[in-house]
This record gives C-alpha cells, sequence and structure tokens, in this order.
C-alpha cells in the first residue's frame, strides 16, 4: 500500500478549484491507500489571521473532508498544528534550503509581490509543506496544477539530504489530475480560481446557495464568439466552463461539444447552472450535519494521535542521522 498525504489551508471559501483539482482525488485514493489528510493551519498563519475565524475555518474544511466522502475508518484526518513534528521538521530542512531556491517559488513572487518587505513565513511556505510530506513517508501527493513547483522543491531538498545521510526520507510524487487540475476564475478565465480573489464571483464556494451559484454562472465572462468549443488559449472562459462541466457530469468536452452545437452561451450556462447545483447539494447538505456534531471534534484528535504515532518514528530517525539530541 502507498501513502498518500496531502494538505488544504483552513481559509475559508472552499471552492470548485480546491474540490476538482485536489479533493476529488483524495476520496478515489483512499480505497486502495494508505492515506493522510491534513488542515495546514501552520500554513494559514503565513497571512494575519483572526484566531477565532481560524479555528472556526479549521472545523469547516474538517467537516467539508468527511463531507465529500473522506472517511475516517479509512484516511487518517488531523489538523497541523497537533502534530509538533511539523515545525520540528520544518526547521532541519529550513538549514537544507536555499535562500535562491525559495526566491524562485512563483507563488512567493505573487504574494509578495509590490510589497516592500514579506513575512518570512511566505517565504519559507515551501520548506514547511516539505516538512508535511516527508515527516510521513509519503510517495504520493495529490495536489492541483499550483502546486508542482513546490512538489519539485520537497523532493530537491530530500534528494539533498538523503545524499548526505541515505535513507532519510522516501521521495514522494505529485499527482496531478488532467481534467480540473486547474479551474480559472469564472470573472477573469486567465487567472486560476482563488480563495482569496476580492469578487465573489469568481468562484464557487462547495457551500454556496443555488442562487449564488446560478449569479456566478451566468455573469461568468465568455467571448463574443457565441459558438461552444473548447480552445483554451482563445477561448478560456467557455473553455474553463466546459471543464467544470464536464468533471461534474462525466460528459467528455467532444460530447458536450456536439450536445450543444447550434446553442446559446446563455443555454448552456443554465444546465451547467443545474448540474453544479446537483452536484454540490449533497455535499451541503451532509456538511450541515457532520459540522455541528462531536464526532467531527473526536475524528480529529484519534487522526491527530495516530499521525503523531507515525511523525515521532521519522523524527527518531532523522534526528538520529543529523546527529541532533542524546542517543
Ligand atoms: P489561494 O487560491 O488563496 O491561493 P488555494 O486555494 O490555492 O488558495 P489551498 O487551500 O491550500 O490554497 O489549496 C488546496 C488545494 O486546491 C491544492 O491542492 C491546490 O493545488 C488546489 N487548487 C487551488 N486552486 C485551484 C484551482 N483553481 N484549480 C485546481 N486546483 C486548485
Ligand atoms: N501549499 C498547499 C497546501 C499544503 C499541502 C501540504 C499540499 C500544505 N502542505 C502538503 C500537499 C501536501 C496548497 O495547496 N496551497
Amino acid at each position: 500500500m502507498k501513502r498518500v498525504f496531502s494538505g488544504v489551508q483552513p481559509t475559508g471559501n472552499i471552492h470548485l478549484g480546491n474540490y476538482l483539482g485536489a479533493l476529488r482525488q483524495f476520496v478515489e485514493l483512499q480505497e486502495d491507500n494508505q492515506c493522510i489528510y491534513c488542515i495546514v493551519d501552520m500554513h494559514a498563519i503565513t497571512v494575519p489571521q483572526d484566531p477565532e475565524t481560524l479555528r472556526k475555518h479549521t472545523l469547516d474544511v474538517a467537516a467539508l473532508y468527511l463531507a465529500i466522502g473522506i472517511d475516517p475508518k479509512k484516511s487518517i484526518v488531523f489538523v497541523q498544528s497537533d502534530v509538533s513534528g511539523h515545525a520540528e521538521l520544518s526547521w532541519i530542512l529550513t538549514c537544507s534550503s536555499y535562500t535562491g531556491e525559495l526566491s524562485r517559488m512563483t507563488q512567493f513572487k505573487d504574494k509578495s509581490k509590490n510589497k516592500e518587505s514579506a513575512p518570512a513565513g511566505l517565504f519559507t511556505y515551501p520548506i514547511l509543506m516539505a516538512a508535511d510530506i516527508l515527516l510521513y513517508d509519503t510517495d504520493v501527493v495529490p495536489v492541483g496544477n499550483d502546486q508542482k513547483q513546490h512538489i519539485e522543491l520537497c523532493r530537491d531538498i530530500a534528494g539533498r539530504i538523503n545524499s548526505r545521510f541515505p535513507d532519510t526520507f522516501v521521495m514522494p510524487e505529485g499527482r496531478f489530475l488532467k481534467a480540473g487540475a486547474r479551474i480559472m476564475a469564472l470573472d477573469d478565465p486567465t487567472k486560476k480560481m482563488s480563495k482569496s480573489a476580492e469578487n465573489i464571483h469568481s468562484r464557487i464556494s462547495l457551500l454556496d446557495e443555488p442562487s449564488k451559484i446560478k449569479k456566478s454562472i451566468m455573469k461568468a465572462t465568455t467571448d463574443s464568439e457565441g459558438v461552444i468549443r473548447f480552445d483554451a488559449e482563445n477561448k478560456p472562459g467557455i473553455s474553463n466552463l466546459l471543464n467544470i462541466y464536464s468533471v461534474l457530469s462525466g460528459i467528455t468536452v467532444e460530447d458536450l461539444e456536439k450536445r450543444y452545437k447550434g446553442s446559446g452561451y446563455g443555454t448552456f450556462k443554465k444546465d451547467l447552472v443545474d448540474v453544479t447545483v446537483e452536484a454540490l447539494a449533497p455535499i451541503k447538505a451532509r456538511y450541515e450535519e457532520i459540522r455541528s456534531s462531536q464526532m467531527l471534534i473526536d475524528t480529529l484528535k484519534d487522526g491527530a494521535e495516530r499521525a503523531d504515532a507515525i511523525a515521532q518514528k521519522t523524527m527518531t530517525r532523522v534526528k538520529e542521522n543529523f546527529g541532533l539530541g542524546l542517543k
């Protein structure tokens, strides 16, 4: 059995991009692998967070994990800050990383753009992510395309340490879906759908009301050609909607193009609203039930204990290899 690890930040607004790019894979993978799914609250504090809101969002994401079908009997679900190994390993990896490679991370460049000085945590964010992955001897990391560069950095750091201290870490691999790996913003299909974008109609959050979903899709930017055809370069808006429709319905993009030949964007969008509302309704219903239950807290406590047992074994091996602490 392979070990799978992934994480989502508790920053609210889990959207279709997160779901179709990453979370959807989490559910499939738990059938044949040992999966560990984390709510990475320590990554969230790389930008200022209100403590109450952060704690609420942590439970929101945990409830969503379970609502989409992650089964705590099959997978470990826990909160990052409940396992101290993440911070501990992160420091050790920091000492084997270079400012040059961190400066090349596009996410850091984007998030620190136009700022005179950026928080150091934003700069070292990918190292904490590498620690998350390496702490659990992870083989496979299911993520969206935007995390490719971070996974490569994790592999570079692991390789560097392994060449000095052989067999310290398992070399992980990213797992990226072809369809849905990059869902674009509805208002500007040249940018990825994002939690932090100001315009709420740029995204569809998994818990949006049907009326909000309708408004966001009907407002989505398209083009003036009026033909429903996949062409990501010249028709990014309609291609993004085709992509979302295809993944949610299981109908191929080619079949959708045939089905909507001669139809206008309005008809296509209306149908997409129905498909989206229908796909999200059961998630929303399960979410409401789980979010207020004691079962959620018990699951996270149990998950942290199981995760910690694995993490401690790795930390013992890492410290021994590095000569840290007493034997
Ligand atoms: P932000 O959009 O504010 O940068 P984020 O949504 O990228 O935040 P996370 O919550 O950490 O940040 O992402 C969770 C997962 O969702 C990651 O695996 C990420 O690759 C994936 N993901 C995020 N946005 C998209 C998108 N637009 N399309 C596909 N996958 C995405
Ligand atoms: N940086 C990731 C979230 C994340 C993660 C991880 C994903 C933190 N640690 C470990 C996979 C494995 C993001 O999606 N923004």
